[in-house]
């Protein structure tokens, strides 16, 4: 049985919650404290952070990497498109996707400045939305996966208005007509 270390408020926990529901893989998760984190956390991740996850004593952290783990191990359903291309440029978008974060923090921690950079990111992704129904491209998948956490905590938490990115706003609609993506709302909701 594989172990998910988890913190409901954690987005990037969030990312590996979706994946592990979308496969449909039971696991038991470990709800860490992140005020108050077992010193055991660092046996297991280096930096201190969760996600991580074990199987049979074996550790890996990194949400994206941890996404992409899923995958090969599970690769039913499949969450990344089946075309080379495509593939790679979902892979692109967890990659940069500190450069969206970067400003969702500042905004969280009130920063000058900061809600006109986090509409950038919005523009960016309503942008690329208009052009293909999924981050990701035909399919709905990880990259889709990765951004979603970030964008429900800005509308939910931040009170970031979506109704001036008509793309992304429509995406976020049909996101949350996936169980696995409604569910994570509800986390929200509870936060
Ligand atoms: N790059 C890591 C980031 C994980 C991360 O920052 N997790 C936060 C919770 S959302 C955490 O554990 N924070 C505790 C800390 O920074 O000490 C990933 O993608 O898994």
């Amino acid at each position: 049985m594989l172990t998910l270390y988890d913190a409901a408020r954690c987005p990037y926990c969030a990312r590996v919650r979706i994946v592990l529901a979308e496969k449909g893989v039971e696991y038991e998760p470990v709800e860490i404290d992140l005020s108050d984190r077992p010193a055991w956390l660092y046996e297991k991740n280096a930096t201190g952070r969760v996600p991580v996850v074990e199987e049979d004593g074996w550790v890996l952290p990194e949400s994206s990497v941890i996404m992409e783990f899923l995958e090969e191990r599970y690769p039913e359903p499949p969450l990344l498109p089946a075309d080379p291309a495509e593939r790679a440029l979902s892979r692109v978008l967890i990659f940069r996707h500190d450069a969206f974060t970067a400003p969702y923090y500042a905004l969280r921690r009130g920063e000058a400045g900061a809600d006109e950079a986090f509409a950038r990111e919005l523009e960016q992704l309503d942008g690329l939305l208009q052009q293909h129904a999924w981050l990701g491209g035909r399919d709905y998948g990880l990259a889709d996966i990765a951004y979603v956490p970030w964008v429900l905590r800005a509308r939910d938490s931040l009170g970031v208005s979506l109704e001036r990115y008509e793309a992304l706003a429509g995406w976020v609609e049909r996101l949350l007509e996936r169980p696995a993506v409604a569910a994570e709302a509800q986390v929200v909701a509870t936060l």
